[in-house]
């Protein structure tokens, strides 16, 4: 079955799904996208996905020329159109097509996309086996300059931390805030658990205010699991007890290993172990339902 994909108001067929060499989201990196995850039939935390992505445009005036009721139905029509039940959806939306300058008022419409695609993200055996980070030399962007609670189509502070663990050959990295404390990692949110306590960096650290974060934070609440949101250095991270990384794509990932450090005896902890058996069991029973 061919792929279609959601353009400005039309599902089309993945070849023909194109946008311009004059986008100012492909020229600048200007524009806002979330990541988004379906379970069983139904969209996770879609309002709240969409709710940040009309906060992400405004914080840099882009005006999204859809409703939020017209985005909700693009994103299930999407992911009905490709048979879509558990998957990942990236919805963009650019500044669209303007001229050479970055003047932004010469674009006059945005550009709208939505990709609905049947993957499973990450393999089942890394939430045995853990992860290994180290920490990134590239700080994270200062929320004097761009906000990372901004979720724009400019990557590249990201990109540049994620070449660093790739040469480390680990799959993730630990950033830190330009005053050097603890911040995020390049995709995901970073938890440390220390004597049944959870500890993790507050949003105006500066850092994009996770869903997968949120939703673990509430479900810590619920279990009576005391949650801390302060700044802290990585020897906080080197010393606890347990370490994850919160994402739509990786949901709760345990770390076993940071700077050659061993965390936990290198294994997943219980905590760990537990919050992931509770954020699986609720992304899999409630979300906006795909099928009408
Ligand atoms: N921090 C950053 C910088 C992110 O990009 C998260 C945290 C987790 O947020 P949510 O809302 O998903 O819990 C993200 C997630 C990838 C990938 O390939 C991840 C993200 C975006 C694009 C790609 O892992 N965002």
């Amino acid at each position: 079955m061919e792929q279609l994909i959601y353009l400005n108001g039309e599902l089309v067929e993945r070849d023909q799904a194109k946008v311009s060499v004059y986008d100012h989201g492909l020229l600048y990196g200007d524009g806002v996208f979330e990541g988004i995850r379906a379970y069983n039939g139904r969209v996770f935390r879609l309002e709240e996905h969409l709710r940040r992505l009309e906060r992400s445009a405004r914080a840099i005036m882009l005006e999204i020329p859809m409703s939020r009721e017209e985005l909700v139905e693009a994103t299930v029509m999407t992911c009905r159109a490709n048979d879509v039940r558990d998957g990942y959806i990236r919805l963009v939306v650019t500044r669209g097509i303007g001229d050479l300058g970055l003047d932004p008022r010469k674009c006059p419409e945005a550009t709208v996309f939505i990709i609905a695609a049947n993957i499973q993200l990450y393999p089942e055996e890394l939430y045995e086996s853990g992860l290994r980070l180290i920490t990134c030399s590239t700080r994270r962007n200062s929320p004097a300059s761009l906000d990372p609670g901004v979720k724009s189509l400019n990557y590249l502070n990201n990109i540049l931390a994620k070449i660093e663990c790739t040469l480390a050959d680990v799959s993730e990295g630990i950033m830190l805030t330009c005053n050097g404390m603890v911040s995020e990692c390049t995709g995901d949110n970073i938890f440390v658990v220390t004597e049944d306590t959870l500890l993790t960096p507050p949003v105006e650290a500066g850092i994009l205010d996770g869903i997968t974060r949120a939703t673990v934070i509430e479900l810590a609440r619920d279990e009576g699991i005391p949650v801390q949101q302060h700044l802290f250095p990585v020897t906080e991270v080197y010393t606890a007890d347990e370490v994850f990384l919160t994402g739509t794509a990786a949901e709760l990932v345990p770390v076993i290993e940071v700077d050659g450090r061993i965390i936990g005896g290198g294994k997943p902890g219980g905590m760990t172990k537990r919050l992931l058996s509770r954020f699986r069991e609720i992304s899999m029973s409630e979300g906006t339902p795909i099928q009408e």
